[in-house]
């Protein structure tokens, strides 16, 4: 590989896009992109990102409201790099392609089966030849580091901090001006190869862009009139183009949110017992997007359409060993057995009713609520049933 630090002799070293590129595919890396921070659309992101948390829409989720202050006013910390990175002159923005050929969540299934979203099937296998669960925040942050490290022994001493999803930094935005795809309307980011299931990493850097690279204007958005996103959302998340409600989104319901989930959502919530594919599943940039070939994302099979019995049966012991390491750990046993209670009830699996009875005894009160609710709503099914 030929790295060469930009600019004539004497001057300080600058970030290319190709330099990007090549040192993101050889590390493992789809796709990458380059932009100098802050980014020509900064401020106007700074503040759609602001309104939105201050509007409630981002429901629990605290860690996107911390403000510089600590107390609720000011500006928030992850609405400009700046802010908590005021060294950073750049980013280097990584796409990984994790489409694995598997079916959609919006394709007919066998009865009794959930939905596990496709991010959370990865795995890879060990050097036994095991397969074992594997977590894209590790995975990617270690390609970061690499890039980073060869980085450092071509072009020098840098300041560098690398994020994968926890960061306090608005990565969709971020991506976006470094020309790895447009924002949709379904929010995500969407390359116009790859399509939307690939995870972002940012390597935010002191050094500056290079001129040519600094000139690059971001990719135009291509949704169109197209608003099938929008017309799939079972529980009216995306309230608008581009706009969504988290407290509805059952991404956030089933993994995010910790407590109760309101009634009135279960139904919607359909069969998702982890995350929810549905608006990129129906999205036409994902239908040709390329099977990636990432040893380190491999699809986990037995995690796309699960039977619901199988995951109800699960003890924590079992939870532990099926989810440790994998992103569905994080939704955390009586989570994902509340989130099991809704899916249950909406599949109208009788099978797993003593379950439901068990659960609605729990101290748990988002797994009671759940599993009480699922309890009447296949009591009603039933009666509509039989009075048919
Ligand atoms: C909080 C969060 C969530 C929340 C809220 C999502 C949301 N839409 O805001 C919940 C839990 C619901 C969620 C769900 C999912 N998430 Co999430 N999430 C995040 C996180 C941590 C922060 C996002 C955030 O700041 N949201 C606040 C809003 C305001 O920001 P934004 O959506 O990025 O908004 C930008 C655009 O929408 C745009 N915008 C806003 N208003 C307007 C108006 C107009 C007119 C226009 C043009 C643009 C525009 O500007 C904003 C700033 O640039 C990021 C990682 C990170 N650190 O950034 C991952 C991240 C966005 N999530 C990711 C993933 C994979 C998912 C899921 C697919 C997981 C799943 N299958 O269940 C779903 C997708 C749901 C969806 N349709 O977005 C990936 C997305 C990759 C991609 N290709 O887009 C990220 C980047 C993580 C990663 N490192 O890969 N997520
Ligand atoms: S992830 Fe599911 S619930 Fe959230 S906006 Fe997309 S379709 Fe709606
Ligand atoms: S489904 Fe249509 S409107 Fe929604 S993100 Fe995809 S192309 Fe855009």
């Amino acid at each position: 590989m030929i790295l060469t630090a930009q600019g004539s002799s004497g001057e300080a070293p600058s970030l290319s896009r190709k330099m990007a590129q090549t040192l993101a595919l050889e590390a493992g890396f789809s796709e990458a992109g380059v932009t100098a921070v802050p980014q020509d659309t900064a401020e106007r992101d700074a503040e759609r990102f602001e309104q939105w948390v201050r509007a409630g829409k981002a429901g629990t989720m605290q860690y996107l409201k911390r403000t510089e202050e600590g107390t609720g006013e000011g500006r928030m910390i992850r609405s400009r790099i700046g802010l908590a990175f005021p060294w950073a002159k750049s980013a280097i923005v990584c796409f990984s392609n994790y489409e694995s050929g598997q079916p959609r969540s919006i394709n007919p299934a066998a009865e009794g089966t959930g939905w596990i979203a496709r991010y959370a099937w990865s795995s890879r296998r060990d050097a036994s030849g095991v397969q074992r669960p594997s977590d894209y925040h590790k995975v990617l942050k270690k390609r970061l580091q690499v890039i980073e490290a060869r980085m450092r022994v071509k072009l020098g001493e840098f300041e560098a901090r690398g994020f994968v999803d926890t960061g306090p930094v608005v990565e969709r935005s971020i991506a976006t001006a470094a020309g790895i795809g447009w924002t949709g309307k379904n929010t995500c980011l969407i390359h116009p190869k790859l399509g939307s299931f690939g995870f972002l990493a940012v390597l935010l850097t002191s050094l500056p862009v290079e001129e040519e690279t600094a000139q690059l204007k971001p990719l135009p958005d291509r949704c169109g009139t197209c608003t099938r996103c929008l017309d799939a959302c079972p529980t009216g998340a995306l309230i608008a183009p581009y706009q969504m409600d988290a407290r509805r989104c059952i991404a956030y319901l089933t993994i995010e949110h910790r407590d109760v989930i309101e009634p009135e959502l279960m139904e919607g919530m359909g069969r998702q017992v982890f995350g929810c594919d549905i608006c990129q599943d129906v999205c036409p940039w994902n239908r040709k997007a390329p099977i990636g070939s990432d040893a380190e994302l491999l699809p986990r099979t037995e995690l796309v359409n699960p039977a619901l019995e199988w995951l109800a049966e699960m003890d924590e012991e079992t939870f532990e060993k099926h989810f440790n390491g994998s992103p569905v750990r994080r939704a955390g046993f009586n989570g994902l057995r509340r989130n099991l209670a809704i899916a249950i009830a909406n599949s109208g699996a009788h099978s797993s009713i003593d379950w439901l009875r068990k659960w609605q005894q729990s101290t748990d009160a988002g797994l009671r609520t759940a599993a009480q609710w699922a309890l009447a709503r296949l009591q009603q099914k039933d009666g509509t049933s039989r009075s048919e």
